[in-house]
C-alpha cells in the first residue's frame, strides 16, 4: 500500500470520527503522537501493521457468529466464515499446528478454553460415557452433581508468578487459581533458571492434570521437550502459553526442544505481542482436542469478534513473510544488546541476561522499587512496566523488577546500536532517582525523587534516537 493511501485512509476515519465525537479523534491523534515520542519497551506491547489496524475497523464488528466455520446459531456469516477460516489457515500452516481456534478475545480467554477443553475431554467425557449417555442434560441430578464436584477437584501444575509465570498458571487471585487446584514450580533461587528436576520432583509429587509450560516474565527459553516427558511421566496434559513469545515462534527464532507447538497437547497465545497482531487471542491443539476447543464460545467466550478474526488473518499472513523471520532475530539480538548495555553499566538482571525478548532487570541495586522505577522512566519517555523478581520482597503491587522487551521498537526498526544508547538513557534515569519519603518520614514504595530538568532531557534524549526510526512513516495526519 502506498504511503499517501494509508494517509488517507486514516485521515479520512478520523475526519468521520470527528464529526460525531471530536475528543475521540483528539485522543486517537494524541495516542499515535504519543507512541511515536516514547521509547516503548513494554515487552507485550508492539505495532500492528496499518493493514492490521484497518482490517478491525469496519462493519464486521456488527455480525454474530457463534459457532463455528459453517455452523453458527445465526445467519448470514457466509463473510465472517471466509475470514475466520483464512486465519485458522494461516495459523496453522504459520505454527504446523493441527488445529487452530483463532475466536478468543485475548490471552486469558485463550486459557480458559484451553482449561475448559481439557477438563471436558479428560474428566466430563469419560463420566458421560461411565454414565452412558450423550450430553450434560442427560445425566441424573446425582451424577450430574457428582461431575460438578470432579470438574472442581482437578490439579495444574504451573510457574509461580514471581518465577515470571502468568497469573492464569494458577495465581490464586486469577480464576485459574480458584477453579484448580494448584502448585507452582519456581526457578533455581542461584540461577533463577528453571530446574526441570524440580518440576518433575513435584509432578511425581503432585501428579496434576495440566502441566503449563510458558511465562510472560523469564527471560530465558524453555525447553518443552523435556516439560512435556514430565508430563506424559505423570499422565498430564501438557499446556503451554506462548503468549510472550509467540513471534519467536513464528519467526524460528525457537525451533526444536524450544518449539512448543510440536511437544504441547494445546498450545495458547496471544495475537499482539510479539506476534504483532491485533489485540487478541487463539489456541492450536492436537487433533483429539479439536472438537473440545471449538466450543470455546459460548463456554467461555461471548460472541467472536469478526472484525478481529479479519485483523489476525491480516497478521498472521504477514507473518507467514520471509521478512518476518528476520524480524524475529532482530528482536533476540536486540534484547541482547540492550541486557549487554545494561550489564555493562552495572545493572542486575535476573538469570545475568536473555535469550528472548525481554530483559527483567532488578532495580533495588539501584534502591529503588518497580513502581519507583517505572514512573522516573515514565517521566523520562520511557515506557516499562514493573514486575515481581523471583522471592520478590515487594509484593506483586510495588515489585523490585522492571521488564523491558524490544518487539517494538524492533518494529522501528531500532537495532543492536540503539540499544546500547537506551540501556545508557535507562541506567541514567535509575542511578540519578532516589527511593522518596512518606509524610511521616517512613521510607515510601511510591515515591520518589528525579530532577525534572533530568526527566525532560532524557526525553529529549529518547525523542531524538527515535527521530530517525519514524512509526507509521505511511501515516501523516496533518
Ligand atoms: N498483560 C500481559 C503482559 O504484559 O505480559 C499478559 O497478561
Amino acid at each position: 500500500m502506498s504511503r499517501n493511501a494509508e494517509s488517507t485512509a486514516f485521515r479520512s476515519a478520523l475526519e468521520v470520527i470527528r464529526a460525531v465525537e471530536p475528543r475521540v479523534a483528539d485522543a486517537i491523534g494524541a495516542e499515535l503522537t504519543d507512541q511515536r515520542e516514547s521509547l516503548k519497551l513494554i515487552a507485550s506491547e508492539n505495532y500492528a501493521s496499518p493493514a492490521t489496524l484497518l482490517a478491525m475497523g469496519n462493519w464486521f464488528s456488527d455480525k454474530y457468529a457463534e459457532g463455528t466455520v459453517g455452523r453458527r446459531f445465526y445467519a448470514g456469516c457466509q463473510n465472517v466464515d471466509t475470514v475466520e477460516a483464512l486465519a485458522a489457515e494461516h495459523a496453522r500452516e504459520l505454527f504446523g499446528a493441527a488445529h487452530a481456534y483463532v475466536q478468543p478475545h485475548s490471552g486469558i480467554d485463550a486459557n480458559l478454553v484451553a482449561f475448559w477443553a481439557v477438563l471436558a475431554d479428560r474428566v466430563e467425557s469419560p463420566a458421560l460415557k461411565k454414565a452412558q449417555v450423550r450430553q450434560v442434560n442427560d445425566l441424573t441430578e446425582a451424577d450430574w452433581f457428582a461431575l460438578r464436584r470432579e470438574l472442581g477437584n482437578q490439579r495444574m501444575l504451573g510457574m509461580s508468578l514471581d518465577a515470571g509465570g502468568h497469573l492464569t498458571h494458577g495465581f490464586r487471585p486469577n480464576i485459574s487459581g480458584k477453579m484448580f487446584d494448584q502448585r507452582s514450580y519456581g526457578t533455581d533461587p542461584a540461577t533463577g533458571l528453571i530446574d526441570y528436576d524440580r518440576v518433575a520432583e513435584a509432578a511425581r509429587e503432585f501428579k496434576p492434570l495440566i502441566l503449563v509450560g510458558g511465562y510472560s516474565a523469564y527471560p530465558r527459553k524453555v525447553n518443552f521437550r523435556i516439560l512435556r516427558e514430565i508430563a506424559d511421566s505423570v499422565g498430564a496434559t501438557f499446556m503451554v502459553d506462548m503468549a510472550h513469545f509467540a513471534g519467536l515462534v513464528a519467526g524460528k527464532v525457537f525451533t526444536g526442544d524450544f518449539d512448543p507447538v510440536p511437544h504441547a497437547h494445546i498450545v495458547t497465545t496471544t495475537t499482539h505481542k510479539s506476534l504483532r497482531g491485533p489485540r487478541g487471542g487463539m489456541v492450536l491443539c492436537q487433533p483429539e482436542l479439536a472438537d473440545q476447543v471449538d466450543r470455546g464460545c459460548p463456554m467461555v467466550l461471548g460472541g467472536p469478534l469478526p472484525h478481529v478474526m479479519a485483523a489476525k488473518a491480516v497478521a498472521l499472513a504477514e507473518a507467514r513473510r520471509p521478512d518476518f523471520a528476520d524480524y524475529a532475530q532482530r528482536i533476540v539480538d536486540n534484547a541482547q544488546a540492550l541486557a549487554e548495555g545494561l550489564l555493562s553499566r552495572g545493572a542486575t538482571l535476573v538469570t545475568g541476561g536473555t535469550d528472548n525478548h525481554l530483559v527483567l532487570i532488578d532495580v533495588s541495586g539501584y534502591g529503588l522499587t518497580g513502581r519507583q522505577a517505572e514512573q522516573a522512566l515514565l517521566d523520562s519517555g520511557i515506557v516499562t512496566n514493573r514486575n515481581s523478581v523471583p522471592q520478590d520482597p515487594n509484593g506483586a503491587w510495588y515489585t523490585s523488577g522492571i521488564r523491558i522487551g524490544t518487539p517494538a521498537l524492533t518494529t522501528r526498526g531500532l537495532g543492536t546500536a540503539e540499544m546500547d544508547q537506551t540501556a545508557e538513557l535507562i541506567h541514567t534515569v535509575l542511578t540519578q532517582t532516589t527511593a522518596g519519603a512518606n509524610a511521616d518520614g517512613t521510607p515510601s514504595k511510591a515515591k520518589y525523587n528525579l530532577d525534572a530538568g533530568l526527566a525532560d532531557k532524557i526525553a529529549r534524549q529518547a525523542t531524538d534516537l527515535l527521530a530517525t526510526y519514524p512509526l507509521y512513516p505511511g501515516i501523516d495526519l496533518s
